[in-house]
């Protein structure tokens, strides 16, 4: 078991007392220092200053093998509050380092730090790293590539090289004050300006042409590109004109490779995508686009990068572009996430909960909320957006979930998420305005130890029928079963896939449709759950879950850190 030291700044390292923990580590322990500050860019024609890691944008890459433990110590020398999640990393026992701001910790003030312990234990593949608070994660995020432990290696043939693609969005305006004023006026947040692949626009932008993202690649050989969709509102098509994709992971965690020429990403979604080089040297468009079947207003815009060969040859006088499904082709977004299979091997074994002990059903609603009287409002029917699972539109407390449950605070958070939605309709059909109006709370959902979960997500026609990303912290679950319109509860179930279902983290819950998963409750917690479109996730569009501790202290949370970033009653 060596130590791996990797610093990525400027900064100075102290070598940290690791006491006991390096005979608990499976893997290696590495440090990673980030400093969060503000940073000047250019983009569409115009200089902004935007919140970065270390200065890049998208931020600095952490890679480990399997198993491994991280330190990031984050120094805040920014503006304002922000906190770090570490998207699919399951962290065992150790809540306190996942990150949602004001559910596991409160934010890390400007001019002071926090050292995240970042567990890595059966992920593999590619996950990433984003702010978790207010819409700082707009800028602030990054990869994170996990190996194979070094006595192992893929279940595929050893790419040649590796690449990562992390799609963004670029506003030309501050992210911080779009959301405040969205959520000041109730109105719909102003859309973004640009799609970006690795922080660049592309060729289709203003002023962008002459930065375009150029993938430099040999003819002949495979690569491994791990894409990221790390944009804050839609779900993205991606392709490469005239190359196949062949999907062999998703969410850090392989899948039985998936020849296919798009794939849809959803917001959180990773996936891991070999390509052979096999066609004439020459350059070809790498786009993005965005898949929003929907009639709320969204960013519309193509983001491109150019796939190079290299050698020497005459460039083509128009590139080839990629042929993506349109912007609502919900049959082509549906069709690809169908195609999802675990792989299902000896060396990477599916466990997928049979017995299930505990159920949730949760519909899930786009809102209104009453204007409050004397205001005006800029949602529909001038009142103000809002978004609820089963009906509760999600308030954000002022000290953390886990702070308060773990030492037995009142007041802060109630325990009686429901189980069921509080009415039973044609949530998919021509509902009215059937639960227009949501109730407002801070409600979680308090799950036994080692439960077997099922959770069914069922879309509605409310408002606004969308697709949901719907994300949990701390787990990774089985999709067993998605599909269109209402779920039933006698025809559905049969179809499940018990099998081989897809391990991942996010599910696109599809446009008036449902998605079933299904996990074992076993790392203690308190985990955030929530829509990965960030409108919804501030309209409420969240809950939490918390995993009662079992009978050990194996089975327990662990102690908090010496010091956890204080709550404040701002
Ligand atoms: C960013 O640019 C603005 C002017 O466009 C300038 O005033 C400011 O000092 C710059 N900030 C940094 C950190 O370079
Ligand atoms: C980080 O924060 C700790 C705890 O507040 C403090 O003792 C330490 O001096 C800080 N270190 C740096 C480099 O700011
Ligand atoms: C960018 O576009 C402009 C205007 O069409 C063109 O003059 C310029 O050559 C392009 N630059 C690159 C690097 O393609
Ligand atoms: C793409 O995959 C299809 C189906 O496997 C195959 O027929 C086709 O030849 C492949 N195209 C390229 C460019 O590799
Ligand atoms: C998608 O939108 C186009 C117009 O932009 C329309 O012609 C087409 O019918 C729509 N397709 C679906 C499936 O709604
Ligand atoms: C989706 O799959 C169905 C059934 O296989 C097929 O009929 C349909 O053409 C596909 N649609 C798209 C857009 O790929
Ligand atoms: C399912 O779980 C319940 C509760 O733990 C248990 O009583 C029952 O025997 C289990 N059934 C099967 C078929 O394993
Ligand atoms: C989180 O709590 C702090 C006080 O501890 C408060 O200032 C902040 O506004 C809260 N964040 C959110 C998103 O409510
Ligand atoms: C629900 O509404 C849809 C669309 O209007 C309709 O096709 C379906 O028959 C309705 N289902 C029930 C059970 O009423
Ligand atoms: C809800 O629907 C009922 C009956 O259609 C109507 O009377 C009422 O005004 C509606 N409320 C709102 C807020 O649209
Ligand atoms: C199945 O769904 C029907 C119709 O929504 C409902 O009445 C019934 O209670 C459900 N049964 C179970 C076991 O959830
Ligand atoms: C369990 O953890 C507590 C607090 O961390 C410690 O005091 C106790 O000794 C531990 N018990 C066992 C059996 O390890
Ligand atoms: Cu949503």
């Amino acid at each position: 078991m060596g130590l791996k030291w990797m610093s990525l700044i400027l900064g100075f390292l102290a070598i940290q007392s690791l006491g006991g923990l390096l005979c608990m580590a499976r893997g290696d322990v590495l440090h990673y220092d980030f400093v969060l500050k503000e940073t000047n860019f250019t983009r569409l024609c115009s200089t902004k200053s935007i919140l970065t890691v270390n200065g890049s944008f998208p931020g600095p890459t952490i890679q480990v093998n399997r198993g491994d433990t991280v330190f990031v110590n984050v120094h805040n020398q920014g503006l304002y509050g922000v906190t770090i999640h570490w998207h699919g990393v399951r962290q065992p026992r150790n809540p306190w380092s996942d990150g949602p701001e004001n559910i596991t910790q409160c934010p890390i003030q400007p001019g002071t730090n926090f050292t995240y312990e970042v567990i890595f234990s059966t992920e593999e593949g590619t996950l990433w790293w984003h702010a978790h608070s207010d819409w700082s994660r707009a800028t602030v995020h990054g990869a994170i590539i996990i190996l194979p432990t070094p006595a192992t290696t893929y279940p595929f043939p050893k790419p040649y090289a590796q690449e990562t693609i992390v799609l963004g969005e670029w506003y030309k305006g501050d992210v911080m004050a779009i959301i405040d004023d969205a959520l000041a006026t109730g109105g719909d947040p102003n859309v973004s300006d640009a799609f970006t692949i690795n922080g660049q626009p592309g060729d289709l932008y203003n002023c962008s042409n002459g930065t375009t993202y150029h993938l430099a690649v040999e003819y002949g050989n495979t690569y491994l590109l791990r894409i990221i969709n790390a944009v804050m509102n839609e779900e993205q098509f991606f392709g490469i004109a005239q190359h196949n994709l062949t999907v062999v992971g998703t969410d850090g965690a392989y899948i039985k490779p998936i020849t296919t020429n798009y794939i849809m990403i959803t917001p959180g979604q990773t996936m891991d995508v070999l390509v052979t080089m096999n066609q004439s040297r020459s350059l070809y468009y790498i786009a993005s686009t965005p898949y929003a079947e929907s009639t709320v207003q969204f960013d519309r815009t193509t983001t491109t990068a150019i796939l190079q060969y290299n050698g020497n040859y005459t460039p083509p006088s128009s590139i080839p572009f990629p042929t993506l499904p349109s912007y609502n082709d919900t049959d082509a977004a549906g069709n690809f996430t169908t195609r999802l299979r675990a792989l299902a091997s000896k060396e990477h074994p599916v466990n997928v909960p049979k017995n299930i002990t505990t159920r949730i059903f949760i519909a899930v609603s786009v809102n209104e909320l009453i204007c409050p009287i004397n205001t005006s409002c800029s949602g529909p029917h001038g009142n103000r957006l809002s978004a609820s699972l089963n009906n509760i539109s999600f308030e954000t407390p002022s000290i953390a979930v886990l702070q308060a449950y773990y030492n037995g605070l009142n007041g802060v958070f109630a325990s009686d998420f429901p189980s069921v939605p509080p009415y039973i309709f044609n949530f998919t059909g021509d509902v009215g305005n059937n639960t227009l109006y949501p109730s407002q709370g801070t409600k979680a959902k308090l799950i036994k130890y080692d439960e077997a979960v099922e959770i069914v997500f069922q879309g509605t026609n409310v408002l606004a029928a969308e697709n949901h990303p719907m994300h949990l912290h701390g787990f990774s679950f089985y999709l067993v079963g998605n599909g269109s319109g209402n779920f039933n509860n006698v025809t559905d179930p049969p179809n499940y896939n018990l099998i081989d279902p897809p391990e991942v983290n996010t599910i696109g819950v599809r446009k008036n449709g449902w998605a079933t998963i299904r996990f074992f409750a076993d790392n203690p917690g308190v985990w955030f759950m929530h829509c990965h479109l960030e409108r919804h996730a501030s309209w409420g569009m969240d809950t939490v879950l918390i995993v009662r501790n079992g009978p050990t202290n194996a089975t327990s949370i662990r102690p908090p850190p010496a010091y956890m970033p204080p709550c404040s009653k701002a």
